[in-house]
């Protein structure tokens, strides 16, 4: 039976002889089922149910997590600073709808609950709140610091982002005035032109190794200052151009510390941030578009085992389109073009106006339905180019991002799906989507930072016969469990990305459920099938 405190701080125990609390930990002994395929030597398929035991372990202690963005100052960085302060305070404010608490809609992690199970004497589903299904940190309790290029303290660029009701600001601002990001990289060839005149607040000089060991140094300072036994490292400033991926510059760790040595041209400052935290053991997102995560990278942070998650925040048209376009090709119908414009006015809009900027975002929202495509080769079977090379048909795709100053932060997003349905017939499905972009981002960077920082507090084994205590280890650095968070999940080498917005749910779900010793959800609610 569960032993000292089963469920503290949770509003459910596990009882299972799978699952055992301890008062540091909860173990769990899982047995994970799949089905293996492969074809016979005649070419017919053949399918292998496959059963592997893992047992997880996750720390139940929450530490004290501080986040560090790098674009502190801008609109996502500013909303979400200020938005925490009036969730951490209580401040309510006067809007003409009425009086207005604050929330945390739009996070997953906060506002979402998942089902635990089926009452047993209704049948009816039990839902818990999803931050409660294993031990997390709460964003009140966040520590937020950071970067920024311009050093406009955190109330101003709350009023300069124009997101936040007006009483709201008013209220907030006394709390927000003695914050102040620290300087930060300026590599004037990353960003837009445009962004010149706002980079007042830059770390001096041209080495880049200097740069990396500075921002090191700001990590260990803060961390320090503010008694944190966790930080967390965020990219939320400017999109960058992408960078040039060439051997013996950037493909192997190695390589590309000596770039950053030789103060290369071609490593960008979002990578010299990661390098950076990856240096201090702190995991990185990038949320936005640009290849920060260029090969080296990826291998430093797996030689070092600190995790990494990207790229981009997936807030608004983007997961719309993960959701409908899975619906279409599931059900049989087939996308012939997916058009879609995008048309704002906040920072984000005005750098993205400028091509390099743009083709990073291009590219980041054009790949989103690749997986649901090859994934019914009925609708979009293989075919032969004229050349004779393979190929498989593809909708057509396209993107349109405008700058619009007079909307703001208030993105406008226009989509047009055209299918092919039953017997030649054509399906036109036109949306328009009005939201402030920041309100949309600001949750999605919460739930990156809470579950990354859970996953610091997951480890897993496979125990066999031979090593049935074999040690405990992280999962892979690649975080692709934050993939329902971004639109172009980052993935470890060699394995499948998935953009599908509901089986990026069940994923984490299924994943913090194996960590109770609770089976996946699958929906097939048999007790209400087969009486
Ligand atoms: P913003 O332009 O308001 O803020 C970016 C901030 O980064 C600015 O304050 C700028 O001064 C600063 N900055 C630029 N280069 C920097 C550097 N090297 N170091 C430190 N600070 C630097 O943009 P916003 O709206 O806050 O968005 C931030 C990023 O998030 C953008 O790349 C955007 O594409 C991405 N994003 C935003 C989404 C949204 O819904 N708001 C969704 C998806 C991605
Ligand atoms: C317009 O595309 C500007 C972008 O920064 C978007 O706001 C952001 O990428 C969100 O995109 P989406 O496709 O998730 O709405």
């Amino acid at each position: 039976s569960p032993s000292p405190a089963p469920g503290r701080n949770l509003p459910y125990v596990v009882q299972s002889p799978n699952v055992c609390y301890t008062d540091t930990h909860i173990e769990s002994d899982y047995v994970y089922q799949n089905t293996r395929v492969r074809r016979d030597p005649a070419g017919h398929l053949v399918a292998e149910p496959t059963e592997t035991h893992y047992q997880f372990q996750t720390d139940r202690t929450v530490p004290r997590v501080g986040v560090m963005l790098v674009g502190w100052g801008g609109n996502n960085g500013s909303t979400l600073t200020a938005s925490i302060l009036a969730n951490r305070l209580g401040i309510e404010w006067h809007t003409k709808e009425g009086l207005q608490r604050p929330n945390y809609f739009g996070s997953v992690v906060l506002s979402s609950t998942l089902k635990l199970g089926v009452d047993d004497t209704t049948g009816a589903d039990v839902f818990v709140p999803f931050h409660d299904i294993l031990p997390m940190v709460h964003p009140n309790d966040l520590v937020i610091g950071g970067w920024d290029i311009n050093k406009a303290n955190l109330a101003d660029a709350m009023s300069r982002s124009q997101v936040l009701d007006y009483d709201l600001q008013r209220q907030v601002r006394p709390h927000l005035e003695s914050l102040s990001p620290l300087p930060s990289i300026y590599y004037p060839d990353y960003i837009a032109a445009n962004q010149n005149e706002r980079a007042d607040n830059v770390i001096p000089g041209t080495d880049k190794w200097a740069h990396m060991e500075h921002i090191r140094q700001d990590i260990r300072n803060f961390k320090q200052t503010n008694q944190l036994d966790q930080v967390i490292v965020l990219w939320t400033a400017n999109t960058e151009r992408f960078s040039a991926v060439e051997a013996g510059l950037n493909d192997t760790a190695d390589n590309l510390l000596a770039s950053v040595r030789s103060s290369q041209s071609e490593v960008a400052p979002s990578t010299v941030f990661a390098l950076a935290a990856i240096h201090e053991g702190v995991p990185f997102i990038n949320g936005s578009p640009q290849n920060t995560f260029v090969p080296g990278v990826i291998e430093f942070a797996e030689q070092r085992g600190v995790y990494i998650g990207g790229d981009d925040f997936k807030s608004g048209q983007t997961k719309v389109k993960s959701v409908i376009t899975d619906f279409l090709v599931n059900a049989g119908i087939k996308p012939l073009a997916i058009t879609s414009y995008n048309h704002l006015g906040n920072n984000d809009g005005f750098n993205l106006s400028a091509p390099q900027q743009f083709r990073s975002k291009e590219i980041s929202k054009s790949n989103v339905v690749d997986d649901m495509v090859a994934a019914n080769h009925l609708l979009y079977p293989a075919k032969k180019t004229k050349s004779g090379e393979a190929t498989t048909e593809h909708p057509d795709h396209v993107v349109v991002i405008k700058y619009v100053p007079a909307v703001g932060d208030s993105k406008r997003a226009l989509d047009e799906y055209y299918s092919e349905i039953f017997m030649g017939g054509r399906n036109t499905i036109a949306m328009y989507n009005t939201c402030e972009d920041s309100l949309l981002a600001s949750p999605l960077i919460l739930d990156l930072v809470i579950i990354t920082e859970l996953m610091t507090r997951i480890r897993y084994r496979v125990p066999t016969a031979a090593d049935p205590e074999t040690p405990y280890a992280p999962f892979h650095s690649v975080l692709s469990i934050l993939s329902y968070m971004l639109k172009a999940p980052l993935v470890p080498p060699h394995t499948p990305v998935v953009n599908a917005l509901s089986k990026q749910r069940t994923a984490m779900e299924n994943v913090f459920r194996a960590c109770v010793g609770l089976p996946p959800q699958n929906d097939m609610s048999l007790e209400h099938r087969a009486f």
